[in-house]
């Protein structure tokens, strides 16, 4: 299986590789936008073409495999996760920043077995920043081997933080009240706008640990790979296991700081995927 899962993953890169240019190609942003379930909720033409493009490349090589796509299931497929080799891609992750041309957005896609992931590609072409991971063989930034931060405790932390691109007011009441809770206590906050790019911030060290409530399969697969090869741990925010359809997820370089963050947060439960 090892050397299958070589296979998929190599075909995967070069396809990602391949994308990142209709990224690179808008790198002072895409002014051709569409809404989605609301006015800070964004899809562009260069979303579907990647997840496009990612899709008919691997489904072509792979044709057992199965595909969910966040643009795919926006346009009405249905999100079903089974123990088939399944494919779980955010085109652009980050497309907010993606149009306002904030150089942090990138193509994520994880590679899932028994609903589990065993392989990610997380990739800012604009950045140039390249994460990888395959289970049990390591995560890498541009093919160096990144670990996680040591840090056990919330007072000693800098925490990825999302704000989101909902408008539902019983999730933003949660945003403002976790917020305030971990600025009190941490060494800080810090927004990225895109799940996988805070997702391999804690894989590379550089954030401690990272949450949030309402995101999706798609923005997390690659991440949970690639932080759990990292060295780091990915469970629900609330201190239970890791649930790929949740759309809840904490990851963090320890278990005793996922832990103490679980027990600092106030909880949202979003419909699941
Ligand atoms: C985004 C996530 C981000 C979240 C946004 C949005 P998209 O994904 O990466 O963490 O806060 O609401 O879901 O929509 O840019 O692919």
């Amino acid at each position: 299986m090892a050397d299958q899962i070589d296979e998929y993953f190599d075909t995967a890169l070069e396809l990602v590789k391949a994308c990142g240019n209709l990224i690179k190609d808008h790198v002072s942003g895409c002014n051709k936008f569409e809404l989605k379930s609301c006015d800070i909720d964004f899809v562009t033409e260069i979303d579907k073409k990647v997840e496009d493009t990612l899709i008919g490349g691997l489904s072509k090589k792979f044709p057992t495999h199965k595909f969910i796509g966040e643009e795919t299931v926006s346009a009405g497929a249905k999100c079903e996760l089974t123990d088939d080799p399944t494919w779980v891609i955010d085109p652009v992750d980050g497309t907010m920043n993606f149009v306002h041309g904030f150089p942090h957005s990138c193509i994520s896609v994880g590679f899932v077995i028994n609903k589990e992931p065993v392989a990610g590609i997380i990739y800012n072409p604009i950045l140039q920043q390249l994460f990888t991971a395959k289970k049990g063989k390591g995560a890498f930034l541009n093919e160096r081997q990144i670990y996680v931060s040591e840090v056990k405790e919330l007072k000693n932390a800098l925490i990825n933080f999302e704000a989101g691109t909902s408008r539902d007011e019983e999730r933003c009441k949660v945003v403002r009240e976790n917020f305030k809770r971990i600025t009190t206590t941490g060494h800080g906050v810090r927004t990225l706008g895109s799940a996988a790019l805070s997702m391999a911030m804690v894989a590379l060290g550089g954030a401690d640990a990272y949450f949030e409530f309402g995101i999706h399969a798609w923005d997390i697969a690659a991440g949970a790979i690639i932080v759990r090869e990292a060295g780091g741990v990915c469970i629900d925010p609330a201190g239970g296991a890791f649930d790929l359809l949740s759309r809840r997820v904490l990851c963090a370089g320890t278990m005793e700081l996922a832990q103490e963050l679980a027990k600092t947060l106030a909880q949202y439960y979003p419909e699941r995927d």
